[in-house]
């Protein structure tokens, strides 16, 4: 993972499809696609270096499969984690009865304690992951990570529509406090 090339480029990308088009001098239409030579030419003329053959491997290698092509290669969008309102045509899914919630310890108060549950933040859905490991890397990247073991199968039951996406994220609306309690490690 620290070793990929292409991890700058590839979170700039990142950055462009999911949160800011303009960064790349991009428009995306309203299902989240950029055109594959608007992108290379966008990014191009920030300064950085990018070409055909590098963006296929880019997609191809990304440790989290974030992006993906259009069936003829002429567009690019990402998977998930937007926070620009698209339609990435997610697919409803019916969840396992256990997922789980990376966050950071200072973000329990809130969750938890003052009984906001999750919520989306700038993004358009509450991340979840079917692998507690998992889980606690996403947490690392705010803080001192915490995770939370979502009551998946009751929510679901409720009503509750959830989403996996084409790279295999949950996504959910938001997950309110009686279906969420703090996660114990597995035993190996
Ligand atoms: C927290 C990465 C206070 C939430 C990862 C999280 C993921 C609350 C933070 C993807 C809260 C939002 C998304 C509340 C939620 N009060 N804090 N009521 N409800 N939060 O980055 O889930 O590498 O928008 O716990 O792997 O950390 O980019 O979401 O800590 O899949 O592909 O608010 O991003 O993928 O943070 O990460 P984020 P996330 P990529």
């Amino acid at each position: 993972m620290g070793s990929d090339p292409y991890k700058k480029v590839s979170k700039f990308i990142s950055l462009a499809l999911r949160h800011d088009p303009g960064a790349a001098g991009l428009k995306l239409d309203e299902h989240g696609w950029a055109d594959v030579k608007e992108l290379i030419r966008g990014v191009n003329n920030t300064g950085r270096d990018l070409d055909l053959a590098m963006l296929k491997e880019i997609v191809r290698t990304n440790d989290k499969k974030r992006f993906a092509f259009n069936e003829d290669g002429t567009k690019i969008r990402a998977n998930q984690g937007h926070s620009i309102r698209v339609d990435v045509e997610l697919k409803p899914a019916a969840p396992p009865d256990v997922l789980y919630h990376g966050t950071a310890t200072r973000f329990l108060g809130s969750i938890l304690g003052a009984g906001q549950g999750l919520r989306p933040g700038s993004r358009l859905y509450v991340h979840l992951s079917g692998d507690y490991d998992m889980a606690v890397k996403v947490g690392q990247r705010h803080g001192v990570p915490a995770v939370l073991k979502v009551d998946a199968g009751r929510m679901a039951n409720d009503g509750h529509v959830f989403y996996l996406s084409e790279n295999g994220v949950w996504l959910v609306e938001k997950v309110s406090p009686e279906y969420l309690e703090m996660a114990v490690r597995k035993q190996a």
